[in-house]
């Protein structure tokens, strides 16, 4: 870095002390400071440099002391250097950004998940557990948090400074991005992409806590139900599992343990069974067809929300054998007044 850390922490206090600069609570965030003041002191030096030697050239070589200019046919020497001087920074940037980037778009494998869906103009947080927030979100410190995020209009972007973080949240497509809080405190959520009238007014709070804390508030703020179990409500009431039983006379393939799993498609090619493929799965099933079955499943486009699909979705990835899929069959068969499961689209 060329700063020693007492300075670069002094450096870093100051900043937050003066209000310049969010404070770092996430993991990465002194990683994605070190490079940005990195790029900030190369640059700083460059101009510094060009500055110096123009002031200094044009009194060194005024008029009044060299009235007949020297023709100068070139340097090799000089023109090496300030070539290859430059091309080792621009090396070292890329090198130290690419490696970064790798750092930002790879969750651990222990990340918990927990959905985002943007909407004009508020931000909805789902939990795993059903715990549900809006322009809030609960997190405990010292675990990575993967956020699986869609939006259910425009484009938007969540942001948030203190752990350095942004990524676009897009209609029709999951994006996901990860972090790891470290510091308990509240900090600013922000919409970074403009997004109509009130898109000033779309920010929200995040709150961590201590995993004691996040546990205590998992316990005090649960809905009853959590989004696998509100998934399998829905499989049961949007007739999936009429297709979808597990029974070898099923017309449908059986989904316990397919998430994860390598499908292949009748088009000839393997898809990778993620959040993105499942929610796309039930909404244009005749895109990618699974190779041994027909193209008999209706699409869901338009009767089911955002919410519904990631409870099915959770739903589906949480299944690991088809007993709970036979039970929902059974309960729904003998329940004739299936209780109406709240993701779904009314017309
Ligand atoms: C009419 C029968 C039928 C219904 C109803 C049905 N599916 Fe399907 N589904 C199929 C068939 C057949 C396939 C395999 C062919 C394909 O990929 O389209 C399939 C494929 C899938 C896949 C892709 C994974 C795989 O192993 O192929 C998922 C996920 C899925 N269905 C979920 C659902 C959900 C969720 C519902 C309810 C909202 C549903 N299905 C309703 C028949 C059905
Ligand atoms: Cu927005």
């Amino acid at each position: 870095m060329g700063i020693s850390p007492v300075l670069w922490q002094f450096l870093v206090k100051w900043l937050n002390a003066s209000a310049l600069f969010p404070s770092e609570a996430s993991t990465i965030a002194p990683y994605m400071d070190a490079l940005y003041f990195f790029l900030l002191a190369i640059t700083f030096v460059g101009v510094l440099l060009v500055a110096i030697l123009l002031v200094v050239f044009s009194v060194r070589y005024r008029k009044a002391v060299h009235p007949v200019a020297t023709q100068i046919e070139g340097s090799t020497l000089l023109e090496a250097t300030w070539t290859i001087i430059p091309l080792g920074l621009f090396l070292i940037c890329f090198v130290w950004g690419a490696l970064l980037y790798f750092r930002i778009y790879n969750p651990p494998v222990n990340s918990m998940n927990i959905y985002i869906v943007g909407k004009q103009w508020m931000w909805k947080a789902e939990h795993p557990g059903g715990q549900h927030e809006i322009n809030a979100l609960h997190v405990p410190t010292g675990q990575p948090i993967q956020l699986t995020m869609i939006s259910q209009d425009v484009f938007h972007s969540f942001s948030i400074p203190a752990f350095r973080i942004k990524r676009e949240v897009i209609p029709g497509r999951y994006s996901t991005v990860w972090f790891q809080a470290t510091t308990p405190g509240e900090y600013h959520l922000f919409c970074t992409q403009y997004c109509g009238t009130n898109h000033s007014a779309m920010i929200g709070t995040i709150t961590v806590l201590t995993p004691e804390d996040y546990k205590k508030w998992t316990e005090q703020s649960t809905s009853g139900m959590s989004l696998a179990q509100n998934g399998e409500r829905l499989f049961a009431s949007m007739g999936c599992n009429a297709c979808h039983s597990g029974n070898a006379a099923a017309r449908g393939p059986s989904l316990a343990g397919v998430y994860g799993s390598k499908l292949l498609l009748t088009n000839g090619s393997q898809v990778l069974v993620n959040d993105a493929y499942l929610r796309d799965a039930i909404l244009n099933p005749s895109q990618h067809v699974t190779s041994g079955y027909t193209p008999i499943m209706p699409t869901y486009q338009g009767q089911i929300s955002e919410d519904g699909l990631i409870d099915l979705v959770e739903y589906l990835k949480n299944l690991s054998s088809n007993d709970r899929v036979q039970q929902t069959l059974t309960t729904s068969q003998s329940d004739q007044a299936a209780p109406s499961a709240s993701g779904v689209v009314k017309p």
